[in-house]
């Protein structure tokens, strides 16, 4: 069956108020960016005309500003899953212009396929090939798309020439069955492949291919600080200490790294330490620093959701695919995200807090408790799963009027169940094996910035009984007095108790 190619307006036609739309991509990389802002300029003269128009939005992860800034400043979103990093979106969700909700992003595949998530109307794929018998290459990132084709009534193809043909081969699609008839995922080593090199669609369902050459919006990073440095040392030190204690195989685990400055700061201080031996990443952002590495010899093979990386950066990937096509494969959340696989591969996690409790419990995603920041991600599906998780964070923010440990998360992502070791510029907490109050007690000492110690010491001091010695009048003070003063070293313990 012949394609058809058509415009990204025709393409819009296709999109209805009230429909769920299927996004391919994961972060900015792999989204479509034409369909998408012929969507947003429909919503708009639909809104003049005093129509309404919104629809429901599945993606892998956040997305670029075609996607979610433009649908976000059209007023053109019924509901967003499942991660974000736009702000437009963010402040049209933390004013209740949107109803948003923040998942673990190895379960959207499956919870769309069990029914969880209502019907998926249109799925909109940004593609580097796709022939008239229906099969997608996907370009950047993998995200949801093998299941949100699936599941759709009908197929928009973005071809974006961006992205080179000769990518095909870099990709694994596999979507596990559903139970009671699901096996295991037979992934062992990061570089197994156990799936086809593109998407098998039904032709008969893609109503049309828009062409287009528009590059990735990818970000380019923060450049490194003394505070992110210092944190990418103390774990490389950690780790290094981790192998010659015996505790970590002299080979080393393949390594999941999460999303942001601090992640790609990290990574880049593990590759400069030639104790860590090359090693494996098995995570869902491939970012730059990883490329890096990867021509250094010092990562080996990444097996990720996404190339998150500079437009600068993916040139030289696909100026250079003979030396990176054996070395990167992408696959789709479900699998690169995997809690069974992160399990079996033994992984070290490492990612991010925007807060934590010197109890050892994270929040990733919730400003002062309320406002929304990005999402989980694929924190909670690595941080639960691994063999050792880590959680980096500076010590403060915001000029040290935030400080990132507090009596007790005003969100709570990951538990204290789940958080092995706690890192910021300062040292390092090992909380394996420890109780409520020594957990507390490593996190003051190795972990907090100065300024902070002597309030967080009086905290734990204030003679509270019981195993976690909170005090609920209190826990919540640091918070308090950064709403009334603006910045959390005032506190002053009397005016809360
Ligand atoms: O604010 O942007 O105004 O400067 O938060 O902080 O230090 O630049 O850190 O870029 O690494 O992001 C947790 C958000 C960290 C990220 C988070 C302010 C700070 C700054 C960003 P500015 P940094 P990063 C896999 C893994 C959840 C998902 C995840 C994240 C901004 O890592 O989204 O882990 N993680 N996914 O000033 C108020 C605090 C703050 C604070 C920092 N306590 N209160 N503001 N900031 N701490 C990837 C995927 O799933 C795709």
């Amino acid at each position: 069956m012949a394609l058809k190619f058509i415009t990204a307006e025709e393409a819009a036609s296709y999109v209805h108020h009230d429909d769920n739309v299927g996004f391919s991509g994961f972060t900015p990389a792999g989204c479509p960016k034409a369909v998408p802002v012929a969507i947003a300029k429909k919503a708009k003269e639909e809104h003049e005309k005093g129509n309404p128009f919104q629809i429901g939005m599945f993606t892998g992860a956040s997305t670029g500003d075609k996607l979610d800034g433009e649908l976000a400043r059209a007023q053109a979103i019924k509901f967003r899953t499942p991660y974000q990093s736009n702000k437009d979106l963010r402040a049209l969700m933390n004013s209740g212009g949107t109803h948003y909700f923040d998942q673990h992003l190895s379960e959207i595949p499956q919870s769309l396929r069990y029914g969880f998530l209502g019907k998926v109307n249109v799925a909109i794929i940004e593609a580097s090939d796709v022939t008239d018998d229906g099969e997608i290459v996907p370009t950047s990132a993998v995200g949801i798309t093998p299941t949100i084709c699936r599941l759709a009534d009908l197929i928009i193809v973005e071809l974006n020439h961006f992205h080179p043909k000769a990518i095909r081969g870099m990709h694994d699609i596999y979507e596990p069955n559903d139970p009671p008839y699901r096996r295991e995922i037979p992934i062992y080593t990061p570089s197994d492949r156990i799936g086809t090199p593109y998407v098998k669609v039904d032709p008969a369902k893609i109503v049309g291919v828009v062409q287009t050459d528009i590059p990735n919006e990818g970000g380019a990073f923060t450049p490194l600080d003394e505070a992110t440095l210092a944190i990418g040392r103390n774990v490389a030190t950690f780790l290094v200490g981790e192998m010659k204690a015996g505790r970590l195989p002299k080979d080393f685990v393949p390594l999941q790294s999460g999303v942001g400055n601090v992640a790609n700061a990290v990574l880049a201080s593990m590759g400069d330490n030639k104790e860590i031996p090359p090693f494996n990443v098995y995570t869902e952002v491939i970012q730059d620093s990883v490329i890096k590495l990867m021509k250094e010899g010092r990562v080996k093979f990444a097996s990720g959701c996404s190339l998150t990386v500079s437009n600068e950066v993916l040139n030289d990937i696909y100026a250079n695919l003979d030396f990176f096509k054996d070395k990167i494969l992408l696959r789709p959340q479900e699998i690169s995200n995997n809690p069974e696989v992160a399990r079996r591969l033994g992984l070290v996690a490492i990612n991010t807090a925007l807060e934590a409790d010197i109890f050892g419990n994270i929040n990733s995603t919730h400003v002062s408790g309320t406002r929304m920041m990005n999402g989980i991600g694929g924190s909670g599906d690595f941080t639960r799963a691994s063999m050792l998780s880590i959680f980096t964070t500076p010590s403060t923010a915001k000029d040290g009027k935030i400080s990132a440990f507090v009596p007790m998360v005003s969100h709570l992502d990951h538990n204290e169940h789940s958080v092995k070791v706690m890192i910021s510029e300062y040292g390092v907490a090992d909380l394996r094996g420890t109780s409520p109050v020594q957990r507390a007690r490593l996190i003051i000492d190795n972990c907090v910035h100065p300024d902070y110690r002597p309030l967080l010491n009086e905290y734990l001091q204030m003679g509270i009984k019981g195993h976690t010695p909170q005090n609920l009048k209190c826990c919540f003070a640091f918070h308090l007095e950064l709403a009334n003063s603006g910045d959390m070293r005032n506190v002053n313990w009397n005016k809360y108790k």
